[in-house]
């Protein structure tokens, strides 16, 4: 039983630590594809369009991220039941990245390093967790763990989902509530895949329709922070919000061109903050594990878990 790791992502290390935790895999490395009839599992991030329709035998295709949009960049992708990548370790990560932004520009982070970098001493007024409304889009896998972490430390939590749904201590909206959800909404966290109903949503139209008022007089303005795809966002529409003081800052992680050409003002700005799309990495031990449980239980003839549905696109 042979698996090809392909598509541009750390191939190397997955597939050593693929082989050092299964005992009967083979584990090939694309380009060095070999005998293209020994392949039956394919570990995947963005295979070159085309190669995995080549393989007669394959059986299941493994998304080495949470997000699958990469691989449906090709048109050919077999139609063999694609799985994604979810995991506690991811997903931890992730938890710990929105927290981590949330609580950054609630307490004024990027304004204290400014006034550090001018040696200024100077009180800046902040709003209690209690009045700050951060509002999830994407209650899923991430955005449903975010959410929890973030009421633990008394934020007031509302999300946005496309179908109804209910979460502890979460206000839930869904599909045509948008506007509602975010006339709610002072600290926005985008946890959406990108599909072809969500490309482009966080434009110009949908950053004007945030609280702008805040909750709390204190509150310096709306916050944008994006760690699902950088397809969801229009850079210009971002730059342009922050500009006119609709949006007091944003951390993005992930661009609509990655890596984020030097060019782009993003870089530049004093209330962005940019990471290159590290948010919650797919680690390899857990990947392998995730893989292996997924092939044996396809093996056994068992239903498998978190099959991507290809209609939805996520
Ligand atoms: P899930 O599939 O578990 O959740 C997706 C959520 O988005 C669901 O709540 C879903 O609604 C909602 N959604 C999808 N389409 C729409 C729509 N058209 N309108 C409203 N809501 C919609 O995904 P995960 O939580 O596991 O991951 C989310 C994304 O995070 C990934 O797709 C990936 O792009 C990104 N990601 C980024 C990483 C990084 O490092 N930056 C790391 C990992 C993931 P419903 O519940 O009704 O289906
Ligand atoms: C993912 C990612 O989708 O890392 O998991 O972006």
């Amino acid at each position: 039983m042979t698996v090809l790791v392909v598509g541009g992502l750390r191939e190397e290390h997955f597939a050593s630590t693929l082989r050092a935790v299964s005992g009967d895999l083979e584990v090939r490395v694309s380009p060095n594809i070999g005998r293209k009839e020994d392949i039956r599992y394919a570990l995947a991030w963005e295979p070159p369009p085309g190669l995995l329709k080549t393989l007669p035998n394959l059986e299941l295709i493994v998304s080495v991220g949470a997000g699958v949009d990469h691989l449906f960049r090709d048109p050919e992708l077999p139609e063999v039941p694609v799985v994604r990548f979810v995991d506690a370790d991811l997903t931890g990560r992730m938890v710990e990245f929105v927290v981590l932004n949330v609580l950054l520009h609630h307490r004024r982070m990027t304004e204290f390093r400014e006034q550090q970098s001018k040696v200024e001493w100077k009180y800046l007024p902040e709003p209690a967790s209690h009045d700050v409304r951060v509002g999830i889009m994407g209650l899923g896998v991430l955005g449903g763990a975010a959410s929890q972490a973030l009421a633990k430390l008394g934020y007031r939590l509302r999300g946005w989902s496309r179908t109804e749904k209910r979460v502890d201590g979460v206000d839930c909206y869904f599909g045509n509530q948008l506007d509602a959800f975010l006339a709610e909404t002072d600290v926005l966290v985008v946890l959406l895949p990108l599909t072809s109903e969500t490309r482009g949503l966080i434009n110009r139209n949908l950053l004007a329709k945030l609280s702008q008022r805040g909750r709390d007089e204190r509150l310096p303005g709306p916050v944008l922070i994006n760690a699902g795809r950088g397809g969801l966002q229009v850079e210009s529409d971002i730059l342009a919000a922050l500009d006119i003081g609709q949006l007091y800052a944003a951390s993005l992680d992930v661009f609509e061109t990655e890596p984020l050409p030097e060019t782009s003002p993003l870089w530049r700005h004093p209330r962005v903050v940019i990471t290159p799309h590290c948010a919650a990495e797919s680690d390899p031990r857990a990947i392998a594990d995730y893989t292996i449980a997924q092939i044996e239980a396809l093996r056994r003839g068992e239903r498998l878990k978190h099959v991507v549905d290809r209609t939805r696109g996520y």
